[in-house]
């Protein structure tokens, strides 16, 4: 797999900010996935694919959401979890990527699900944490990220959860899932 041809089908995909903070999940990802013992090469294709949908209109996403058997529910929910399902089928579909643990990983990189492989986790946290972001209690999560990947990524879900509970937004039922499953685990 040529990792130049992904980068530069993905860019054309792109606004120009998006594009940088893609570079920054791969950066990010690649050093999280040597810390914690993912595939470094995985951990970088499926960072370079995982927001490749990230501007397509409502109307193509939910055309692939259709076609390709998606989760229905999908569409009562917010448009912006729509990207990471899609882009996982585009990754399989356009690239031939068929490594189901990297098409995993761009599929959970939003809401995350229960048991996330290692590799899942690499990508769900360096979107988190990559070093544009500046998310309330983002730092905290950086801090966490150096120490325990599985307590790093509790407290990203936590706090995407809040935030979003705080907008009055749905939260899709799998975000929860996933975070109470990493909760029990932990505990
Ligand atoms: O694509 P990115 O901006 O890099 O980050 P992302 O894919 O992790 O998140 C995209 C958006 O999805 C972000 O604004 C938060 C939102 N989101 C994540 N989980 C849920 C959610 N929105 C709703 N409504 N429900 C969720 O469970
Ligand atoms: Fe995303
Ligand atoms: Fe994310
Ligand atoms: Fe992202």
């Amino acid at each position: 797999m040529d990792l130049d041809v992904l980068l530069q089908a993905t860019k054309k995909q792109l606004k120009p900010e998006r594009y940088e903070h893609t570079l920054r999940v791969v950066d990010t990802a690649v050093e999280l996935a040597k810390r914690f013992g993912a595939d470094p090469f995985k951990a970088e294709v499926a960072s370079i694919l995982h927001d490749y949908c990230k501007f397509w209109s409502r109307e193509q996403l939910t055309e692939w959401i259709k076609r390709c058997q998606l989760p229905p529910d999908l569409l009562q929910y917010h448009k912006e979890i729509w990207h990471a399902p899609v882009g996982a089928e585009v990754a399989r579909e356009e690239f031939g990527i068929v490594d189901e643990d990297i098409l995993q990983s761009i599929r959970s990189h939003t809401v995350g699900r229960p048991s996330m492989s290692i590799l899942e986790k690499v990508v769900y946290l360096a979107d988190y944490i990559e070093p544009g972001r500046k998310f309330p209690g983002v730092d905290e999560v950086r801090r966490l990220a150096e120490i325990d990947l599985d307590v790093a990524v509790l407290q990203a879900m936590e706090n995407t959860i809040l935030f979003l509970q705080s907008q009055k937004q749905p939260i899709y039922p799998l975000a929860i899932a996933a975070r109470d499953e990493l909760k029990r685990m932990l505990s």
